[in-house]
């Protein structure tokens, strides 16, 4: 991998401090970002709109890369937008299109055309209904403000409505919702805002904004810049850089924000997709304003370093043993089964879910489904998660919550991993 050379730290190095305290990273960190983003776009896998989306607030959309996944994303909403996709998915996809001056009212590909924002309409109307009726929206707060952002930059009829709901929910004391959730509504929110004259919602908006962002410099102030957890960087990044009348007069030391993304080396095309737009000073807001005839922005081809050349020499690693436990005590049979197996060392989670289900399948069995982070493991012991009662299997290193799932995290010796069937 190209990273293992050319750290992000060492980057860093390279332009000097100077850098750090801007609020635009360096080119080079930005180049770097963006190769390993093209280099993400796998021919065999669907496409990831979140990943076009960055790209193209980055100005990269020169590369062939780039025009392959449009054309992708074009196909994979003709066949799959009205059917297979969750609102959430319908409105990454028509903010890619439109980041890419397409119109999503016409998506033409594979000889049909489909209106994404209709698509979208009906599917943020259900997401709606469920708030309505039982309290919770039909997938999730995050969905919904995606939705609402899609709707609102496109101006269709239904984004006043679901800010309303979207504030209520932001500002509700019950709701404990994530950095993540609460930086995507606030963007979404913030565009309502702009386009509204109604006196109510822009008071009712204009409250809402003031805490989301509040909260975030707090949090960053009380944590040397860390809001949520590194995953959740670049979406507050995203929020705080495009509402700044909100918490105005008082400053955002974005200097301090930024030098936690610059110490933390983002491998995830997911992750990347979503810290690169506040790393150019953009966020999600702008998808409907690009002017994409000029690309000024090419990505950073780097010779691989000789640690990441394939080596003809068997490494042999030596062998860590971790502790694994699945419980449910929330449906059905209860269960509570522990074993203990040995890895590699520097495996991941997935290596010690498999080395568990080879040697006792019928207790340790799982599925996975490959998900825009990676794999999701939606089954263990023949229990799957399920949306429509809000269950999964929740992953802890002994009572701590994984800041990251089976496909990346890599447990130390010794380390008690438990998965526990929890709602959300
Ligand atoms: C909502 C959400 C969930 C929901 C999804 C339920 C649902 N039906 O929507 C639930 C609660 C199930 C969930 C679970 C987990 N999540 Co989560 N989740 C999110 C959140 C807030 C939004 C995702 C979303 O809706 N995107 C929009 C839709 C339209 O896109 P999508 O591609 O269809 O989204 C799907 C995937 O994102 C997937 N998903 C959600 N979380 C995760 C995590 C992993 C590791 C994988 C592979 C997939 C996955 O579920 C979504 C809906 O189907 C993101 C925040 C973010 N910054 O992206 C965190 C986020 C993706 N989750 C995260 C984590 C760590 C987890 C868990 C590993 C937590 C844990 N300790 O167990 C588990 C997954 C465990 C497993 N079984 O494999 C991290 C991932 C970081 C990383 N580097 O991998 C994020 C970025 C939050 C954060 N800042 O830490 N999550």
């Amino acid at each position: 991998m190209l990273g293992v050379a050319f750290g992000i730290g060492v980057l860093l190095a390279l332009v000097g401090s100077a850098a750090a305290h801007s609020c635009v990273a360096p080119d080079k960190l930005v180049s770097e970002m963006l190769q390993r983003l093209e280099d993400s776009v796998n021919m065999d896998e669907p496409p990831n709109p979140s990943v076009l989306l960055a790209m193209n607030l980055a100005g990269a959309t020169n590369s062939s890369t780039h025009k392959w996944l449009l054309q992708e994303i074009k196909e994979e909403a003709v066949k799959r937008a009205q059917k297979d996709m969750t609102s959430g998915q319908v409105a990454l996809y028509l903010l890619a299109l439109l980041s890419s001056c397409q119109d999503p009212k016409h998506v033409q590909a594979l000889g049909k055309t489909v209106d994404l924002l209709h698509i979208l309409q009906e599917k943020t109307e259900e997401e709606m209904t469920s708030l309505e009726e039982t309290g919770v929206p039909k997938t999730t707060l995050y969905s919904m403000s995606l939705d609402t952002l899609g709707l609102c930059l496109e101006r269709a009829s239904g984004y006043k409505k679901a800010s309303i709901a979207l504030a209520k929910q932001v500002l509700s004391p019950a709701n404990h919702l994530s950095v993540d959730t609460r930086a995507v509504a606030a963007m979404a929110l913030a565009c309502t805002y702009n386009q509204t004259d109604l006196h109510d919602l822009r008071h009712l908006l204009w409250d809402t904004l003031s805490e989301v962002t509040n909260s975030f410099l707090d949090e960053q102030e009380k944590r040397d810049g860390m809001m949520g957890n590194i995953y959740s960087m670049g979406l507050a990044l995203q929020a705080l850089g495009s509402t700044k009348m909100f918490y105005a007069p008082r400053e955002w030391d974005c200097a301090q924000a930024f030098s936690v993304v610059y110490d933390h080396d983002y491998r995830q095309p997911m992750a990347i997709a979503q810290v690169l737009p506040a790393l150019v000073g953009k966020s999600y807001l702008e998808a409907a304003s690009l002017k994409c005839t000029t690309s000024t922005r090419t990505s950073l081809r780097l010779r691989p370093s000789l640690s990441q050349m394939p080596s003809t020499l068997e490494v042999h690693k030596s062998l860590i043993q971790v502790h694994y436990s699945i419980i449910n005590t929330l449906q059905g049979k209860h269960f509570s089964d522990t074993i203990s197996v040995q890895v590699p060392d520097g495996s991941t989670l997935l290596k010690v879910l498999q080395a568990a289900e080879e040697e006792k399948p019928e207790v340790f069995c799982f599925q996975t489904e490959q998900t825009s982070w990676g794999p999701m493991v939606v089954s263990i012991h023949g229990l799957a998660g399920n949306s429509d009662d809000r269950t999964y299997w929740q992953f802890f290193s002994s009572t701590d919550a994984l800041q990251e799932g089976v496909g990346t995290y890599k447990p130390q010796d010794g380390e008690h991993i438990q998965a526990i069937f929890s709602t959300y």
